[in-house]
C-alpha cells in the first residue's frame, strides 16, 4: 500500500471534501481518501499496482477541481 499527498485547487467546503472523496474512492485500488481542507491537500492510501496518481488526478479534475501539479 502506497500513500501521496495531492494538492488540489478549490476545494471550499463539506460539498467539495465529500465531492473528491467520493470520486477518489470510486477508483478501484483506492483504499482511502482523506480531504484536508485547510492544507488545500487531500491524502490518499492506494495500490499501486491497481491505480496511477495520473488517474487519480483526472478523477478530481473531472469533479471540476484543479490538481497542483
Ligand atoms: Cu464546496
Amino acid at each position: 500500500m502506497n500513500t501521496t499527498s495531492i494538492k488540489v485547487e478549490g476545494m471550499t467546503c463539506g460539498h467539495c471534501k465529500s465531492a473528491v472523496e467520493g470520486a477518489l474512492g470510486n477508483l478501484s485500488g483506492v483504499e482511502k481518501a482523506e480531504v484536508d481542507l485547510s492544507a488545500n491537500a487531500v491524502s490518499v492510501e492506494y495500490a499501486e499496482d491497481k491505480v496511477t496518481v495520473e488517474e487519480m488526478n483526472e478523477a478530481i479534475e473531472e469533479q471540476g477541481y484543479d490538481v497542483v501539479k
